[in-house]
């Protein structure tokens, strides 16, 4: 990622770090991606993506940003895409998923919190992350309490706006949801400069909306017998997906599943004879957190699907498209985002419900359910998921984890012999 330095300096970065950071990443690329046999070759593109990370998509934001364009930084699913885009903002996504980040975010918040919390004050406060560095506004959002108070120390010295998510899933609140998204737009609107129009935002909805389909055309070519796709693969594209201009995402996702549609025909699958088929659910897995899915994958598993936000909460779900009115949009919006299944809301039933139909779906033989460490929200409600998955008989374990590799070979053990005893 030479080629960008100057446009790291520009960016106010430290160099110095910041290339212990580009030392690491090719070898995990390498270990993680590269060892793989027969891939599907439309991976090229996120080969490519993930190996200039903070290069191809940095400078195509700054090119942007040079055309008066703002960019928005993100940190959650539930914040609506469409209300940005519609004002001709760009919205990137800002989680952190790296160790390198941790150690930074542990000088100012308590050890004991979320990595991905860690890691991403971690990222703006070392100044290594060129996205941290270019948005223009982060848009936070009161989720977890590691996030919330995360958010007023992130702040500091970028303009930080705060949506403010139900808790619980009532009308009541999925109208408070569309008078949240509401005074979003009229902020979007403020800070870009443009307009929201409906027709604007009927366009960028359907924009989002085509993402959506065609991530889901890639997860559906997971629910078959033969596997034209490994979980690695898979979990970089939807990675990516946060990132990408949306777009460019859809038509990328679109070529990749032309590709997949037709392995299936042919019968050429990426899972070994007698692997067993593993539906991971969870916190997000943010880039570059490839390690649950690496160890699961070099233990006799694979993984076809993901119930997270790095997953199918992502795509899962589309935006009506036929209103015509702002306030109908931003209803059809809150209704469509309120069918998220967080930990953040109680009851959480939904979620469960969501795992036991994707279990279904794509034949999965075993749940792996794994938080974060210090993420009490998916730790409590590990206790709701393993019994329920218990009761309709499907094989569970239950995981938490970090950024750090300390415990690889303890979750290899775990991982290997839940998956050993998975009848066949
Ligand atoms: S909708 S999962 S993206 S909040 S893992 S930071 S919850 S302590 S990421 Fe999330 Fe939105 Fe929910 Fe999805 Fe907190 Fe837990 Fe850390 Fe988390």
């Amino acid at each position: 990622m030479s080629n960008y330095v100057e446009m790291w300096k520009n960016l106010g970065m430290d160099l110095e770090s910041h290339d212990l950071l580009c030392q690491v990443l090719p070898t995990a690329v390498g270990d993680v991606f590269l060892t793989q046999e027969n891939r599907p070759k439309c991976m090229d593109f996120w080969d490519t993506v993930i190996a200039e990370v903070h290069g191809i998509r940095p400078a195509e934001l700054i090119e942007a940003q040079k055309e008066g364009r703002k960019v928005f930084g993100t940190f959650c699913v539930y914040v609506p895409d469409e209300v940005v885009i519609a004002c001709n903002g760009i919205v990137t996504g800002l989680c952190g998923g790296s160790q390198f980040w941790v150690p930074g975010g542990e000088a100012v918040l308590p050890k004991a919190t979320c990595p991905l919390v860690k890691a991403s004050v971690g990222a703006r406060l070392g100044r290594t992350c060129p996205f941290f560095r270019i948005a223009d506004m982060y848009v936070g959002e009161t989720t977890c309490d590691a996030k919330k108070k995360a958010y007023e120390i992130l702040g500091k010295d970028v303009p930080m706006y705060v949506m403010d998510v139900p808790q619980m899933k009532r009308e009541k609140d999925i109208l408070k949801w569309k008078d949240e998204i509401a005074a979003f737009a009229k902020k979007v609107e403020e800070f870009t400069g443009n307009t929201l129009t409906a027709e604007k935002l009927a366009e960028a909805i359907k924009t989002v909306n085509e993402k959506r389909k065609a991530l889901a055309r890639v997860y559906n070519c997971r629910k078959s017998e033969c596997l034209p796709i490994s979980g690695r693969d898979a979990l970089l594209m939807m990675q990516i997906a946060f990132f990408d201009d949306p777009a460019r995402c859809a038509q990328m996702c679109n070529r990749l599943a032309d590709e997949l549609e037709q392995r299936i025909k042919d019968g050429v699958s990426v899972a070994p004879a007698g692997a067993k088929r593993i539906l991971v659910t969870g916190t997000p897995l943010a880039v570059p957190n490839w390690k649950l899915h690496n160890i699961i994958e070099t233990s006799g598993g694979v993984v076809v699907c993901e119930e997270m936000c790095t997953g199918t909460r992502y795509f899962e779900n589309l935006v009506d498209e036929s209103k015509t009115t702002l306030d109908e949009q931003f209803m059809a919006l809150s209704q469509r985002y309120m069918k998220n299944n967080c930990a953040c809301f109680t009851p959480n039933e939904g979620r469960i419900e969501d795992i036991l139909r994707l279990v279904k779906e794509y034949k999965a033989d075993g749940v792996i359910d794994c938080s974060l460490k210090f993420c009490c929200l998916y730790d409590v409600e590990k206790y709701s998921v393993s019994n329920v998955l218990k009761d309709a008989g499907v094989p569970v374990l239950s995981l938490e984890t970090d950024y750090e590799d300390a415990d690889s070979e303890q979750l290899r053990t775990r991982i290997g012999a839940f998956i050993e005893m998975i009848d066949d």
